[in-house]
């Protein structure tokens, strides 16, 4: 059980470029150092394809034809064609991390009066070297060439283009109901399980696969939106929506004859969550989606997507009370205690219970927390929403009964729990777990002030895990064992395994399971992601994520022995990521 830190270790260069003064540092590096910081920088960071996807830097569907240019006194002079391209390599590769209008996110904020500040020369051995705090070496990895590098360089000291807004006008001019409610059917007309089927996110491919948990055979492949993100279930378990990365919301009726799309709505330019009213008497009215840019959320009608009411989230961050003119949307989830929704603002590091019962006159409670949050999800109760303020290492605790803060808990480094994990600890009674992306540990959160007010809101245990670079950890209320994937650790054997601990007996430590060598899928990444249960909860499906033109596949595991049960393979199964099992979803089991 070896704890692998080198996920986020700090690149030698990189401390070298702090202690030297950075542009002088990189005139003065020879050939060799150079090829030694592309090897080091490529294996720990800054190369890592899948994490800098991950990271954002995977690409915004941003276009430079979205923005005007700007050109800014004290900033070095740049043709407009450098300017467009530098806007379209800024949208694909700094966005995701600096922010759109560069006021920093889990990235350092490139402002004009920070870069002309740098100057020219320091700037361009940043993007060339990258940074220990996450930047990749852009220029030693030979993902820019030196002419992109200083063209980033300068465009960054000017003025960052703006994208357009979004607004109702906007949004209803993309607004389709293909089939409308009363065209639609009054029972299942299909003999589908439908509680047993699987949404599954084929990422790059911009479609969702629905699989038959029963059989494991693909019922239908939909076309979605660019890099399509997650799905989510209607309360009813009918409606599936899901959105992609382009802020395109589908929503599929899961009781036609054949699972169909029925209505589609863009509600920004770029968005990650979706999420439906779960609240008694409000099943299947409303929908909301989060955006990233514009920064906003949208309700919108259950049955129709009909835009209702978009609400901005620009304003003051949590600590420093400073304005924020671009605070991302990222998870939402449904109460059970009140007709809300709960809304992670990120950059500002507010939480919004957004109550729909009255759209004209919203009534919206906002909690300060801390800054950047991320995802998270219920207890086991469903009264406590728990979630992941990532770049400070805490999870925050809702009560959404009461409306108000519960707990602020530190973590281990860059918690990021999916929607976390909930089971009964032999000894401290019921937790909800998060791994991270930053180091090796699971966090086991005591969840229950009732029956071990002791323990309420403290981290009780810590697991060690195999290493950093998990993303998502998961369980089910049958099953006695505990998932933990690690899909961004930069170790092959690491990122192709999941560990796997028995909850009775959590002080044994875990099982590597090879689930990328029981797909024997031949070259690529092979990055086993997101673990996610059938309805029963006695297996658990894995992703196994390679690259575009490389074959992926679905691992089926049954978990009363954790032996494969099946490898789902299939042509059209390219790049799946998150699967989404219908009854889980829809009853926020896991
Ligand atoms: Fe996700 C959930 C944002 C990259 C797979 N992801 C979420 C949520 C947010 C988010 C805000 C919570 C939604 C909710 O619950 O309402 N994700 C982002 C990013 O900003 C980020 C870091 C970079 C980006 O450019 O998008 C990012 N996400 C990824 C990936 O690269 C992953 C691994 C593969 C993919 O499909 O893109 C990925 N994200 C997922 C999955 C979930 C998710 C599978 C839902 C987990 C669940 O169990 O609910």
């Amino acid at each position: 059980m070896k704890p692998t830190s080198g996920y986020l270790k700090p690149l030698v260069v990189a401390v070298a470029m702090a202690s030297l003064g950075v542009g002088t540092f990189a005139m003065a590096q020879q050939d060799s150092t150079e090829q030694k910081a592309k090897q080091e920088a490529k294996q720990e960071h800054g190369g890592d394809a899948a994490e800098q996807a991950y990271r954002g830097a995977g690409g915004s569907p941003l276009q430079p034809g979205d923005v005007k240019m700007m050109t800014t006194p004290g900033a070095p002079d740049m043709a407009q064609e450098d300017f467009n391209k530098a806007t379209e390599i800024y949208f694909q590769r700094c966005a995701g991390c600096h922010g759109v209008l560069r006021k920093g996110a889990t990235g350092k904020a490139l402002t004009t009066d920070l870069t002309q500040e740098k100057g020219l020369e320091y700037l361009k051995a940043f993007i060339t070297y990258g940074s220990p705090a996450g930047m990749p070496n852009w220029g030693t990895s030979g993902d820019l060439t030196e002419n992109e590098v200083e063209m980033m360089a300068k465009y960054i000291m000017h003025e960052p283009p703006v994208p357009p807004e979004f607004g109702m006008d906007k949004m209803k001019e993309t607004w389709e109901v293909m089939v409308p409610p009363e065209e639609r059917p009054t029972e299942q007309m299909n003999d589908l399980e439908l509680e047993n089927l699987f949404s599954v996110t084929l990422r790059d491919a911009g479609q969702i696969a629905l699989i038959d948990g029963d059989s494991k055979e693909i019922v239908k492949i939909l076309e979605t939106g660019y890099a399509v993100h997650i799905s989510r279930m209607s309360a009813s378990g009918r409606y599936l929506f899901v959105i992609g990365r382009d802020a395109v919301v589908d929503m599929v009726d899961l009781w036609m004859e054949e699972p169909t799309t029925v209505a589609k709505l863009k509600i920004g330019l770029e968005a990650r969550s979706v999420e439906t009213s779960k609240f008694e008497g409000f099943e299947d009215k409303y929908a909301i989606a989060g955006a990233y840019w514009p920064p906003q959320y949208v309700i919108m009608d259950g049955e129709t997507l009909e835009p209702k009411k978009i609400v901005s989230t620009r304003g003051m961050t949590v600590d420093e009370q400073i304005y924020h003119p671009e605070p991302r949307v990222a998870a939402i989830v449904a109460s059970h205690e009140h007709p809300e929704f709960i809304v992670n603002v990120k950059e500002t590091g507010k939480i919004q219970l957004v109550n729909y019962e009255d759209l004209d006159a919203i009534n919206i409670v906002e909690i300060d927390t801390a800054r950047f949050l991320h995802d998270g999800g219920w207890d086991s109760s469903k009264r406590y929403f728990l979630t992941a303020a990532n770049e400070s290492n805490k999870i925050v605790v809702i009560d959404s009964k009461d409306r108000e803060l519960e707990a602020i808990i530190d973590v281990g480094k860059i918690p990021h729990p999916g929607r976390g994990a909930n089971f009964e600890d032999p000894e401290h009674g019921p937790v909800w777990a998060t791994s991270h992306l930053g180091d090796n540990t699971i966090s086991l959160i005591g969840t229950d002030p009732e029956g071990h007010g002791d323990n309420a809101w403290k981290v009780v245990r810590t697991l060690e895990g195999q290493g950093g670079g998990s993303l998502f950890i998961k369980t089910h209320p049958e099953s006695s064992n505990l998932y933990v994937d690690t899909p961004l650790n930069p170790g092959e054997d690491l990122s192709q395994s999941v560990a796997v601990y028995d909850i009775d007996n959590l002080d044994a430590g875990y099982e590597v399971l090879p689930i990328a060598e029981w797909a024997d899928l031949g070259e690529g990444p092979k990055r086993v992601v997101q673990p996610e249960y059938n309805k029963a909860g006695d297996e658990v499906w894995f992703s196994v994520w390679n690259g575009m033109e490389q074959k992926s596949a679905l691992v089926v595991v049954d978990d009363k022995t954790r032996e494969l049960k099946k490898v789902i393979k299939d042509d059209r199964l390219v790049t799946p990521t998150g699967k989404f099992n219908v009854y889980n979803t829809q009853h926020d089991v896991y």
